[in-house]
């Protein structure tokens, strides 16, 4: 399927999405959620897909939502359309979502970064919510997951001040996973989501289900969460497959 605004490429068990605004640092408009949106609903019920990697250009991962779509937006228009609410898609991927991120990633860009499962960087990604410097605060996410991800002090810095963090400080900071040479961001992100995608499809997505739920719940009721959902493996074959892989000496096959 041909898109206007991302680009959509396969490789093996990886899909691979680029934002694709070039003339407007990738903002993100409606088009491009909307498109963004049928790509992870088609990834999502493809068995053949395990890993999905979202990255953009060089200069930017995106540079924020649309200002030029969004400026002349009403309250009512806003509230009644529920707008924002499609943006969330991508927090509810049930499969691994990785964000490869160089140069800008600011306001929704950063959030969208931040719906992904873990944001692997370029050494020139630049991380930041300047919507106060437009009159607004965040609005997809920003307030919530920023302050979980660097905690509560760089987090109201930088939503108070709009300062943007360069890579190695949101490495510190505990945004990204890791920062890496820009030359070799989509291919080194593509190698991680390879070997996510090998990995038994039930058992990651379980991982990741357990991970988020830290973030929602007590510590208590986080480990009986991760308890049942480990005592349940046993039921799995790729549980057999993987140990008995291991006791042979022997990689594991988790796609029979
Ligand atoms: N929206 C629309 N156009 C943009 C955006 C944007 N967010 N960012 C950049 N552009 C456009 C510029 O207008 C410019 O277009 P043109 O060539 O036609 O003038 C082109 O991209 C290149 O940009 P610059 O010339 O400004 O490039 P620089 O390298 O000089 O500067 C910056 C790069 C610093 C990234 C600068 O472009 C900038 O500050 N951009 C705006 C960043 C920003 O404020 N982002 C937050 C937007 S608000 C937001 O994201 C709220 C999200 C809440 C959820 C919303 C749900 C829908």
């Amino acid at each position: 399927m041909a898109f206007e605004t991302i680009l959509v490429e396969r490789h093996e068990r990886v899909g691979l999405i680029r934002l694709n605004r070039p003339k407007v640092l990738n903002a993100l408009n409606s088009d491009l959620i909307g498109e963004l949106n049928v790509v992870l609903d088609a990834f999502e019920a493809d068995a053949d897909i395990g890993c999905i990697v979202i990255t953009g250009s060089d200069k930017a991962f995106a540079a924020g939502a649309d200002i030029t779509e969004m400026h002349a937006l009403t309250y009512p228009e806003s509230y009644d359309n529920d707008f924002i609410t499609s943006w969330e898609r991508l927090s509810r991927v049930r499969k691994p979502v990785i964000a490869a991120v160089a140069g800008f990633a600011l306001g929704g860009g950063c959030e969208l970064a931040m719906m992904c499962d873990f944001i692997l960087a370029a050494d020139t990604a630049k991380f930041g919510q300047p919507e106060i410097k437009l009159g607004v605060m965040p609005g997809a996410g920003g307030t919530q997951r920023l302050t979980r991800f660097v905690g509560k002090s760089k987090a109201m810095e930088m939503c108070l001040s709009g300062r943007l963090m360069g890579a190695a400080e949101a490495e510190r900071a505990g945004l990204v996973s890791r920062v890496v040479p820009a030359a070799d961001l989509v291919s080194e992100a593509l190698a991680v989501a390879k070997t996510i995608a090998d990995m038994s499809p039930t058992v990651a997505m379980q991982t990741k289900e357990s991970v988020n739920r830290s973030y929602e719940t007590t510590l208590a009721e986080g480990i009986r969460f991760e308890r049942r959902v480990f005592q349940a493996m046993f039921a799995l074959e790729h549980q057999k497959e993987g140990m008995r892989a291991f006791m042979e000496k022997r990689p594991p096959n988790f796609r029979r």
